[in-house]
């Protein structure tokens, strides 16, 4: 069913709320990747806010979606948005990566409410994720498995084997996002290590594949919704997205791959992301 302006504008507006939590985590971290954390927010919160089942009030709900964040190193955007949702009190996230904390820079999905996997090193998500889908499928169990990762990781031999995987067993109960904001840690992608044409390469790997605009909630959701009723090929969505979206200090630099905010460069980032929505 087509998404209504409303829910859009719903959705928008959590991802400005779930934006402005990954700025002050960074802040009260130290540091952060908030640049990827940025580029994937709204790939997120599209699928937590309008697709997946979980409760939040029972993370270990065996029949809930699972989620698998496969560019681990986004994980202050992942515990925003969990936090957001009620897994946890949103005040812990106040001690983000401190000692005694909870909360890493890679979540522990030993430790944090809602995190299915355990990730950050990369190229492993897709693998856990296509486990998770072929395992429902074993027991007969309905849930989703959505899992996302980013430009840097298709470097890694790892994703090409989850390639090759997802097709051969056609792991059709899957939703692969990839956040391609053409930065890797310290480059564009192209530069250091070129996957043009990244959406052939897919396909040829016998994917469905869809090409959007990342920040757009109506082809986000529209291509989710496209992915659920694909039932012959596994699929992928290449969202393009812009790295530090939303703060025009961060936006298309690799140095803010991480990066610290103290309280006046906070609040410069923060009054910068009221202009990008309109609110300043
Ligand atoms: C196997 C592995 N090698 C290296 C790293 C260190 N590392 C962290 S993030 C990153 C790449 C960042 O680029 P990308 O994955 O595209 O992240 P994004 O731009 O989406 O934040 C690297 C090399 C890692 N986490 N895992």
């Amino acid at each position: 069913m087509p998404i209504t302006d409303e829910e859009v504008m719903r959705l928008e507006e959590k991802a400005y709320e779930v934006r402005r939590l990954c700025l002050q985590i960074t802040s009260w971290a130290g540091g952060s990747h908030i640049g990827g954390s940025l580029s994937q927010t709204d790939i997120l919160v599209a699928i937590y806010h309008k697709f997946m089942r979980v409760d939040p009030k029972n993370p270990q709900w065996d029949d809930r979606d699972r989620f698998v964040l496969s560019k681990g190193h986004g994980g202050i955007g992942h515990a925003a948005v969990l936090g957001d949702l009620g897994f946890f009190d949103k005040e812990l996230l106040k001690d983000f990566n401190k000692t005694g904390s909870a909360f890493g820079m890679h979540l522990d999905a030993l430790k944090v409410p809602g995190v299915d996997a355990s990730t950050g090193s990369l190229g492993h998500g897709l693998g856990i994720a296509l486990g998770m889908a072929m395992g429902a499928r074993h027991q007969g169990k309905t849930w989703h498995t959505y899992c996302v990762c980013s430009d840097g990781e298709q470097c890694e031999g790892t994703i090409w084997e989850g390639a090759m995987s997802g097709n051969q067993f056609k792991v059709t109960n899957l939703t692969v996002m990839l956040d391609r904001n053409m930065l890797m840690i310290d480059g564009f992608t192209e530069d250091i290590m070129s996957l043009e044409p990244l959406a052939k390469r897919w396909e040829a790997f016998g994917w469905y594949v869809q090409e959007i605009d990342g920040h757009d909630m109506r082809a986000i959701c529209g291509a989710v919704e496209n992915a659920h009723a694909e039932t012959d090929r596994p699929s992928i969505v290449i969202c393009r997205t812009v790295k530090g979206k939303g703060v025009d200090f961060m936006e298309n630099k690799a140095e803010w791959h991480y990066g610290g905010l103290d309280s006046a460069r906070l609040n410069e980032a923060l009054a910068s992301l009221d202009r990008s929505y309109g609110k300043a």
